[in-house]
């Protein structure tokens, strides 16, 4: 069976004429002889007028039982009204209650954050949370096209992994038959390394895993990452990519996506200014800048959001922080040839105090130091066994990096806590809905 009906959004075709709506009630208001509703669909609220000398007894009836949140059918004539929110109203012939909504728990009113986590699978529909969902939506679109344009193609990486990707301390794991321990993805990188000798140029994106013990607004233990990977490219060329590839989603969202910013209240002026190329400062630089405002940091230490918040205090664009220390960085990432304390590496860190959204490096292509690493590290050797095989058939430069989902649509939405950025969000206390 389909069911025919007009959406919200499609109303301008129907101006004038009869119309079918099906949604959810999202307000409403009766006096007695007249009443008002708001119908929600997915695509858009409008407002339905429902007079009782309009309707046959039946409607009104309904109307008189009519709850929050009640899914509803209603007939009548589309009506242009500059003074509506959308241009249209609708004065309804006809209504018929489709499933009546028990009283709804999220009221128009201040709630816990706790509360609505509970009922996110019903928070979900409120106009915050449908215009975050679009603009997600729409960045992930930006995302495939813009790798797609520039003939990178997708290779799915596995969830169930045998090798650890980033590093041991947030390792979620799981017995696997006669095999032992797998672990969940923290990373498609090395695979994707491995499909980049197969094709040269490749992403993957999909769910990442890290058992995260953090409960910082940045921290979620199940997030998108897409990881694009590039044969022949160095640091500097990845950081080129990364400055074209985060201006080509935020400009996409603002041609796209223009009502769902400002129902977000975004600065728009904000997100205008992101444009290649940006800042980069080196790791030393960063610490020596730090110093000079009286952070106490030492070389060495990785930056933490305070950190980075203090870096990119009063600058427009994301910037570039390169060429970290080994220490404070994964066993993959390649020497620094002009100062092997450091990697070729960088982070890309938004404005606003929104920090970190991407990691990327050039990749240790020497056979020798890549295994030297991996034993410093401690790693299982024989689980990498394939990963330093890239080294012995054929080795080249390669570079990639991961840019986080959530961290980027909580930045181009402005929306500072991850937990608003993905339909159901995973995190160190939180599993349900
Ligand atoms: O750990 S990363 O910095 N880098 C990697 O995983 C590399 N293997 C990527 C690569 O070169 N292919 O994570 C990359 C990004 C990071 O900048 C954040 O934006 C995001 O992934 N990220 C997270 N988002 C949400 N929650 C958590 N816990 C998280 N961890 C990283």
């Amino acid at each position: 069976m389909e069911t025919v009906f007009t959406s919200v959004r499609d109303l301008s075709s129907k101006a004038g004429q009869e119309a079918t709506l099906i949604g959810w009630v999202a307000k409403f208001r009766s006096s007695g002889k007249i009443a008002f509703l708001g119908l929600r669909d997915g695509t858009g609220t409008v407002q339905v007028v429902i007079a009782r000398n309009e309707v046959d007894d039946a409607s009104w009836d309904a109307v008189a039982d009519l709850s929050m949140e009640s899914s509803v059918r209603v007939s009548g004539t589309v009506r242009q009204d500059d003074r509506a929110p959308g241009g249209y109203e609708i004065t309804a012939n006809q209504i018929e209650v489709i499933g009546r909504a028990d009283e709804y728990p999220i009221q128009p009113k201040e709630h816990g954050v706790d509360f609505l986590l509970n009922n996110r699978h019903l928070w979900l529909r409120h106009g915050r949370q449908v215009a975050i969902m679009r603009v997600r939506d729409e960045i992930v679109k930006a995302i495939r096209d813009f790798f797609y344009e520039r003939d990178f193609v997708l290779v799915d990486s596995p969830i169930l992994t045998g090798s650890i990707g980033e590093s041991a301390g947030t390792l979620f794991s799981t017995e696997y038959f006669d095999l032992g321990t797998a672990y969940l993805a923290q990373t498609g990188q090395l695979y994707v390394e491995a499909a980049a000798a197969a094709l040269g140029k490749v992403y993957c994106f999909g769910p990442t895993f890290r058992a995260e013990k953090s409960k910082t607004r940045r921290h979620l233990t199940e997030f998108w990452m897409v990881e694009p990977e590039v044969a022949w490219l160095d640091s500097e060329g990845n950081m080129r990519l990364q400055e074209e590839f985060v201006s080509y989603i935020v400009e996409r969202v603002l041609e796209r996506r223009g009502l769902e910013l400002e129902q977000l209240d975004r600065d728009i002026g904000r997100l205008e200014a992101i444009s290649p190329p940006f800042d980069r400062l080196s790791y030393t630089d960063a610490i020596a800048f730090l110093h000079g405002t009286g952070v106490e940091i030492e070389w060495g230490e990785d930056l933490g959001a305070e950190h980075e918040t203090v870096l990119t205090e009063g600058r427009d664009k994301p910037l570039f922080v390169f060429d970290y220390p080994r220490e404070a960085k994964a066993f993959y990432m390649k020497e620094n040839p002009e100062d092997p304390r450091t990697v070729k590496c960088n982070d890309l860190l938004a404005p606003e105090g929104y920090g970190e959204i991407i990691g990327g490096s050039q990749r240790e292509d020497d056979y020798d130091r890549l295994l030297g690493r991996i034993r410093e590290e401690g790693l299982p050797e024989e689980a990498y066994d394939w990963y330093l095989d890239l080294r012995r058939h054929g080795t080249f430069p390669h570079s990639g990096f991961g840019l986080g989902l959530e961290r980027t649509v909580g930045w181009i939405c402005g929306v500072p806590h991850l937990r608003e950025t993905i339909a159901f969000p995973r995190m160190m206390t939180r599993l349900t809905p």
